[in-house]
């Protein structure tokens, strides 16, 4: 069996993981020997889901805690690091949404959603980078968005935060290249996932994403992991600063 996938040995820390697209790379990690960590903050939906990896076989563990929250983000790295011997592997991809006409978009909303989207990326990036560094290198992943290049009314600060996100990963990526650490992102298009919900239940908006979506469907969150393993594996070794579209072509269709 070839190599080129193979994350046996690599300890992968993903955030937003408890569901959704974050499980579902933490998943494709696992599956492919990662250890892998989860992130979230409810401890009890967490547990569930790594009570199922580990009952599949794969190797998994949980770190409860706020993203916006860096101390407690740095405390945890430093567990896992003293668990496992090092961190290889961080996935960005905690999120939240707020969707509102622009006057009632409060400034309070705004930097909530700046906060988690964007500036929790900014400080456990480079918590991680402190990590990585002492062990000679490893990998970023930030899920960004569809949205950013392109956008929609009522969701700017989502917009504004995930448009700088990939701006972060190439600054990143520019910085720590030397140290061997590889950062790079995913855009996922419209992913059936319960951040979604909403969408998905409204027929207007989701007959639209399907008309504009040359496969003709919403993604399915399980369609996320396999652009998580590529690019934290020795296949996507060359691969930085990068943003890797999975978003069945919306992205490229007028
Ligand atoms: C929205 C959605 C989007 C998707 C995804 C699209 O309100 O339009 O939440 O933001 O989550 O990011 O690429």
């Amino acid at each position: 069996m070839s190599k080129l996938f193979d994350l046996q040995g690599k300890t992968i820390l993903i955030t937003g993981a408890s569901r959704g697209i974050g499980f579902s790379m933490a998943e494709a990690l696992a599956q492919h020997g990662a250890k892998v960590i989860l992130n979230a903050r409810d401890g009890s939906a967490l547990k569930q889901k790594v009570e199922y990896l580990n009952e599949a076989g794969w190797d998994a563990d949980y770190a409860v805690f706020d993203v916006t929250k860096i101390e407690d983000g740095l405390m945890a790295m430093a567990d896992i690091v003293q668990k496992n011997g090092s961190l290889f592997g961080l996935i960005n991809n905690a999120g939240v949404q707020h969707r509102s006409p622009i006057l009632d978009f409060t400034t309070t909303d705004f930097e909530h959603v700046l906060s988690t989207n964007l500036t929790s990326c900014f400080s456990l990036s480079r918590e991680a980078i402190r990590f990585m560094s002492d062990s000679g290198g490893g990998r970023i992943i930030n899920t960004v968005s569809m949205l950013g290049p392109q956008a929609r009314p009522t969701v700017p600060a989502y917009i504004a935060a995930k448009e700088g996100l990939r701006a972060l990963t190439r600054a990143l990526a520019v910085e720590v290249g030397p140290k061997g650490i590889l950062v790079n992102a995913i855009a996922p298009g419209y992913i059936a996932t319960e951040l979604n919900l909403a969408l998905l239940e409204n027929k207007e908006f989701s007959d639209w994403v399907i008309s504009k979506t040359p496969l003709g469907r919403w993604g399915n969150p399980s369609e996320l992991g396999g652009g998580a393993v590529y690019l934290m594996s020795d296949a996507g070794g060359f691969v930085n600063g990068q943003v890797l579209a999975i978003d069945g072509g919306m992205s490229i269709q007028v």
